[in-house]
């Protein structure tokens, strides 16, 4: 029973379909044309978060995600079909990251992030034809979709996180306040991978139990800090500390300096400090409030003070949910590829793209307000700017598909400045 938590996927979005190219022929019809249609838009990759899903092993199993590819077009103007999305269902605190950093960190059920973008099908010669090429006999090919190496790391979302040193009674405390059953024996290291469980009646809370932590943790003692990860999330902590050992305020103090060396922000989270195994020592109240004035002292045995516990920890999450936003999905937005590039050639410049060239080859340059249009047009999409940017001054040669115009920048983007 592996926990996967962190995996490396590669992901092939759809490819855009091919226009055609068909030229309709037929007899008796004299007055045939271009009628090749455009394909279909390649399928997304897109992660999902499904609150079944446990964790990554699925993703571990099948790191080779690929989307559908869009359908060429066809004769008679028909469009290729779009190829389908592929949806993979991922747990609740799921983060994709690519070679540009932070993608989508996705928390709560059904938050959902397209991971790789299908490509755009090709417009079909039907659709190219213009004025000025009335029979094309060729179309565009389809947009390759994106195709990438993402790492995809699981970072748990609950509200309340139980951690503590091994066997202090973690595992106990969760099947007791939820539904879970988790492993429970009187050895060290029991629990190899978190646990999750709802705890609650009314209002309900999700409770994870952490893998035991040791001294040195963070510098990979024990199970290590590999798991703290998912305490980053929790929205509190307990702190929990097993009263019947020979110095209880010595394991509290490592679980805190644990919890420090791996990320301060932890140690200033709320917490409240829990004495467990209350059944095995004398006054377990003042053996509690020794370690903390406001620890409770609880017996997983017993059944003594889980019904404060329970409380107190239903506050906390309630009181810790009122006060943060920051559980919200985050996608991040980036820019679309950009819709042309600018290429230097010797003194000459030019702008490859689809659109900036069907707008030049489009506009008819008789008549001035349609200049001053595409000029518009141009500089709103960034072409000024870009050609400042790679050096093109005042005056320069630009050309874009087959027109030649020199180069003289509207808003300010001028090389020389
Ligand atoms: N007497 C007594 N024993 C307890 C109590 N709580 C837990 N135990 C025992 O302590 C041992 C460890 O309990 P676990 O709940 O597995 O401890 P843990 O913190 O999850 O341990 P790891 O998973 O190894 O980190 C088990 O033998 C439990 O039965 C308690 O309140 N009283
Ligand atoms: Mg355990």
């Amino acid at each position: 029973m592996g926990f996967v938590d962190e995996v490396t996927v590669f992901v092939r979005a759809g490819r855009g379909g091919d226009g055609s190219a068909s030229i309709l022929r037929e007899p008796y019809k004299p007055m045939g044309g271009p009628d090749g249609g455009d394909g279909g838009r390649g399928g997304d990759i897109v992660f999902e978060v499904d609150p079944g899903a446990r964790d990554l092993s699925l993703l571990a199993d099948h790191p080779h995600q690929r989307a559908e590819d869009g359908k060429g077009g066809r004769g008679r103007n028909r469009s290729g079909g779009d190829g389908e999305d592929l949806v993979v269902r991922v747990p609740d605190g799921t983060r994709v990251e690519d070679e540009r950093g932070l993608l989508a960190d996705l928390v709560g059920a059904g938050s959902r992030a397209v991971v790789a973008r299908g490509g755009r099908g090709g417009r079909g010669n039907a659709a190219l034809a213009g004025p000025k090429n009335r029979v094309p006999h060729s179309a565009e090919a389809g947009e390759p979709g994106e195709d990438k190496r993402i790492s995809v790391e699981l970072r748990i979302v609950a509200d309340v996180g139980l951690v503590g040193l091994p066997n202090a009674g973690k595992s106990t405390l969760l099947s007791r306040l939820t539904a879970a059953k988790p492993k429970i024996a009187a050895y060290p290291f029991t629990t190899l991978t978190p646990n999750l469980g709802v705890a609650g009646d009314t209002e309900r809370f999700v409770v994870a139990d952490i893998p035991g932590l040791v001294e040195g943790a963070h510098e990979g003692r024990g199970l290590g800090d590999r798991f703290l990860r998912h305490v980053t999330r929790c929205r509190a902590l307990v702190l929990v500390v097993d009263l019947s050992v020979d110095q209880p305020a010595a394991d509290l103090a490592t679980v805190r300096a644990e919890l420090e060396a791996y990320d301060p922000a932890l140690a200033a989270r709320r917490a409240v400090v829990v004495g467990t195994k209350a059944d095995l020592v004398e006054d377990a109240a003042a053996a509690a409030s020794a370690l903390d004035p406001d620890a409770l002292a609880v017996s997983g045995l017993s059944g003594s003070g889980l019904d404060a516990l329970a409380e107190r920890l239903g506050a906390l999450a309630r009181h810790a949910a009122a006060q943060e936003q920051d559980r919200r999905p985050t996608v991040v937005l980036r820019p679309a590829r950009p819709s042309f590039i600018v290429r230097r050639e010797g003194e000459r410049f030019r702008v490859v793209g689809r659109n900036v060239e069907r707008w030049v080859s489009e506009a008819d340059f008789d008549d001035p307000a349609q200049v001053e249009r595409l000029q518009r047009r141009l500089a709103k999409e960034g072409v000024e700017r870009q050609l400042a940017l790679t050096g093109a001054r005042r005056g320069d040669e630009v050309v874009i598909g087959d027109r030649a115009f020199e180069f003289q920048p509207e808003g300010g983007a001028d090389g020389q400045a």
